[in-house]
């Protein structure tokens, strides 16, 4: 492939993945028998990728990469090509120069650059496989450094990483490539429809795959767009009208299904699932006389229904229409045939401010000017400012004073960025007694008080419970912020009854966050149900520490509409005094 010259478009934009090609680059520079500058160059530019603070797509199309301290005019073209392409020519060459498997070895725990290229050079072992089989014959003990220990714990290592390779993904990890490649195949030559399926298109928490559903007369063309495709790191396998890839970033799994598009509404109906609003579905087809399959709707006489929609799969089965996040057998098949879907859930769109955001007054990355126009870029009319409060230390915690300083600099903002309106928060600690971290007297003069814990988790359920309650007690206190403290995949969440604190949320007039950050989606959807069921307000929060996680509002409103929240429901779908006054609501 020839580097594409003209920095057009970023298609690789995910830091993480691109700082992890360096330092796969520079460990094969090392396996070729190199060493010194060249080398470290790739590890260093590596570093500074992985820790910028702004936007990586923005930085290489405004040609602004040689800007960066140790990133020289060599560097700065291949870097350029991987963004805008998505691959890297230099590194596609060498690599094709060692066994397909070879970098796979140094994702194992323990294993590094050095004991990959004794493995390689002494053993010729190019892949996990060959490193069990060698394990297991007894061959690795013989190598200078390694012995039988080292034998058992690579075994081990490899049982661990297996494991974590069949872990779902973080739906913040996978949307963000599934639309992508979705624009792509949208695009490709003869495509009349294209949709996401499966648990991305429901906005499942975590994924173990991305589901891509199309319409073409010709499935050919199509499928070559995604095998094709920028990032894409294998082709899995592809036939007639499915085509299955596995990309560089997140060693994600994508499957794309091509088929004439009256089949289409059917198809992508199957393929959004879930399995068990299906199961519901086709046994209400049943009793109709209909049959439901993957391949469409059947009469009992074997004729097809045309079926154009997926809103008129419902109509033929006497039901409102599901909207793809509730499909999940949770009571909305039923709630949908009574008639009794809530048909004005929240959208992105109906978000007019976002919740929860810090700056480099804290632990943030871009300044509150930065912020304020981001986030108008985004169409959105305020953003909280909540900084961490004095006890936070670790997380820049602001002092008194501090804070003081801080609205000088946000009233100077509000007037530098006309249409925007930063509003002076807190994300104030929830001490161990319950006590927030700030007087009343400075939590009075604030216009949005969230209060969260962030240190001692793992107090007992009582504790935990008489903390919290403590909190919503605090006459200043607006928003509970990510009220059951979990990290999807990381970290539980607290030992806490969570109904009371609903319930004295209500009470007490406090809104509850549903926070959009990918890894926390904090309170949960089935939560979200459980406080719209009893009246509890909600914001959706962004819990930004640089100006892209802004986009994590997404996030939030997604985990809302699994949860049935309405608009009504969700208080900063407000303008910025009413949300305020809500807020301000006993
Ligand atoms: P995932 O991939 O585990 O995050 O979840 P899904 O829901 O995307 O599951 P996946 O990718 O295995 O299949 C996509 C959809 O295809 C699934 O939601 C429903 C449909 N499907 C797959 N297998 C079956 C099946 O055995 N029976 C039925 N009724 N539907 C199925
Ligand atoms: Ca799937
Ligand atoms: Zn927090």
């Amino acid at each position: 492939m020839t580097p594409d010259v003209t920095p057009s478009t970023a298609v690789l934009t995910d830091k993480a993945a691109v700082a992890q090609l360096l330092r796969d680059m520079s460990l094969l520079l090392q396996l070729q028998g190199q060493s010194g500058f060249r080398v470290r160059a790739y590890d260093i530019a590596a570093d500074r990728i992985a820790n910028l603070p702004q936007d990586l797509g923005a930085i290489v199309t405004e040609g602004r990469l040689q800007e960066l301290q140790g990133i020289g005019p060599g560097l700065a073209e291949k870097l350029t090509e991987l963004v805008t392409t998505g691959r890297m020519t230099a590194f596609e060459e060498l690599k094709a120069q060692f066994p397909a498997g070879l970098l796979e070895l140094m994702k194992l725990p323990d294993v590094g650059p050095k004991k990959v290229a004794a493995l390689w050079s002494e053993l010729q072992v190019g892949s996990v496989e060959d490193l069990e089989r060698a394990c297991k014959d007894g061959r690795v003990r013989e190598l200078k450094g390694f012995g039988p220990k080292s034998e058992a714990k690579l075994l081990d290592g490899i049982a661990v990483y297996r494991r974590a390779r069949g872990e779902r993904k973080l739906l913040g990890d996978a949307l963000p490539i599934a639309e992508g490649l979705l624009e792509r195949i949208r695009q490709a030559p003869g495509v009349v429809r294209a949709s996401l399926g499966g648990s991305v298109r429901r906005r499942a928490e975590t994924v173990s795959d991305v589901d891509l559903i199309a319409s073409a007369k010709e499935a050919g063309p199509v499928l070559d767009a995604l095998a094709n495709a920028p990032g894409v790191a294998t082709v899995i396998g592809k036939g007639d009208s499915k085509c299955s890839v596995r990309m560089v970033q997140g060693d994600l799994q994508v499957d794309l299904r091509v088929l004439p598009d009256e089949d289409f509404a059917t198809a992508l109906h199957h393929f959004t699932g879930s399995k068990a609003h299906h199961i519901r579905l086709r046994n209400l087809g049943h009793e109709k006389g209909l049959k439901i399959s993957e391949w469409g709707v059947h009469r009992e006489d074997g004729t097809k229904v045309p079926v154009p929609d997926e809103a008129t799969l419902y109509r033929l089965l006497g039901m409102q229409e599901v909207p793809p996040e509730l499909r999940e057998d949770n009571g909305e098949v039923e709630a949908a045939r009574a008639g009794k879907l809530p048909e004005d859930l929240v959208t992105l769109e109906d978000v007019q401010g976002a919740v929860h955001a810090h700056s480099t007054w804290s632990d943030g990355r871009n300044t509150l000017e930065e912020m304020a126009r981001a986030a108008q870029a985004l169409g959105l009319k305020y953003l909280t400012i909540t900084e961490h409060s004095e006890a936070a230390i670790h997380a820049g915690g602001l002092k008194v004073d501090d804070l003081k300083r801080q609205w000088e600099e946000i009233d100077r903002v509000n007037a530098a960025v006309p249409g925007m309106r930063l509003l002076k928060g807190i994300e104030v600690d929830i001490l161990e007694s319950g006590a927030l971290d700030y007087a009343d007297s400075v939590l009075e003069q604030l216009e949005v008080v969230i209060a969260s814990i962030h240190v001692r988790h793992s107090m007992d359920e009582d504790q935990m419970t008489r903390r919290v309650l403590a909190a919503l007690d605090n006459p200043h206190l607006h928003i509970l912020g990510h009220p059951t403290g979990r990290l999807i995949q990381s970290r539980e969440p607290y030992a806490l009854r969570m109904e009371e604190v609903l319930e004295r949320a209500r009470e007490r007039g406090v809104a509850v966050e549903i926070n959009g950050k990918p890894a926390r989606l904090d309170i949960k959807s089935e939560y979200v149900r459980q406080a719209v069921g009893r009246g509890v307000k909600l914001v959706v929060s962004c819990d930004a520490h640089r100006q892209e996680d802004l986009k994590n509002l997404a996030f939030a409103v997604a985990t809302a509409r699994r949860g049935w929240a309405r608009k009504q429901d969700i208080l900063n779908t407000r303008s910025a005094e009413s949300f305020l006054a809500a807020l301000r609501e006993r």
